[in-house]
Formats: structure tokens, C-alpha cells, sequence
């Protein structure tokens, strides 16, 4: 059993697509461990992307996440972190393939409703952004 954290961003929380996302992890049979939601500080959100300080789009990046409040769900499930990235879909809503989560609700690559780790290490340091894992 793997654990990820599968965030739903201010753009998600706005749009009221919480219960909706939740109910597409628990349909796809993964395993709800917690939520929290939790309004980042400029500082937490530089740290939870620091792979991406310094390019064009970090500031904008920061100025998003931090605009509103967040849900950071962990989720357990076999190979999850693999499958929770092909229920999310690809970065640019554009590309992503149909049914996914960004497909059906993303607007733009910046405001694209969900982020979800992309290996079990980046799971385990985003995770302790939300739980005391
Ligand atoms: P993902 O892992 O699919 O969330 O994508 P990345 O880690 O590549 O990007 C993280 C976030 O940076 C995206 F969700 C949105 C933002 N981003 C942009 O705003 N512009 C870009 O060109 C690439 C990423």
C-alpha cells in the first residue's frame, strides 16, 4: 500500500468541486486517511514548490495557492501515487486526457484545480505539509 497527498487547490475550493473530487478518489477505490484544509503562507508555499523558484511563473505560482484556502487529502491505495497522477491528468488542462479531473474542471495550466506528488518521496515531504505523518 502506497500513500500521496492529492491537494485541491483555491480554484477546486472555489468552485465547490471538493466532495466531487473526494467521491472520484473513494469511486476509484483508494482509501480517504485525512484531510485538512489550511490556508498557506507565502513561505509554506515557497517551500512546498521550491522546485520551481525561480522560473517565469513561481511568483504568479505563489500569489494562486496562497489566494485562498487549500484541502490536502492523503490518500492510500495500491500504487497510488501513479494512479492518483492519471486520475488528476496531465499539467495544461488542454493535454489532458478526457474524463481526468483537470480535463473536466481545469481552466489553464496555473489554475488547474488539483495537484497530486509525482513519487513516493515528494508524497512524503508534501505530506507533512497537511499531517503529521
Ligand atoms: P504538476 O506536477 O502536474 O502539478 O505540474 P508541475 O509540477 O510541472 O507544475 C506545478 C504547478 O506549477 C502547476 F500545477 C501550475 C504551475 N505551472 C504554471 O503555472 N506554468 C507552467 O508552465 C508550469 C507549471
Amino acid at each position: 500500500m502506497e500513500r500521496t497527498l492529492l491537494m485541491i487547490k483555491p480554484d477546486g475550493v472555489e468552485k465547490r468541486l471538493i466532495g466531487r473530487i473526494i467521491w472520484i478518489l473513494e469511486e476509484n477505490g483508494f482509501k480517504i486517511l485525512g484531510i485538512r484544509s489550511k490556508h498557506f503562507t507565502r513561505e509554506e508555499a515557497e517551500r512546498f514548490y521550491e522546485v520551481h523558484r525561480g522560473k517565469e511563473f513561481f511568483n504568479s505560482l505563489i500569489d494562486y495557492i496562497t489566494g485562498g484556502m487549500v484541502v490536502g487529502i492523503m490518500v492510500e491505495g495500491e500504487n497510488a501515487v501513479e494512479k492518483v497522477r492519471e486520475l488528476i491528468g496531465a499539467t495544461d488542462p488542454k493535454k489532458a486526457r478526457v474524463g481526468t479531473i483537470r480535463f473536466m474542471y481545469g481552466e489553464s495550466i496555473e489554475r488547474n484545480i488539483v495537484h497530486a506528488s509525482d513519487s513516493k518521496e515528494s508524497a512524503d515531504r508534501e505530506l507533512k505539509f497537511f499531517f503529521e505523518t
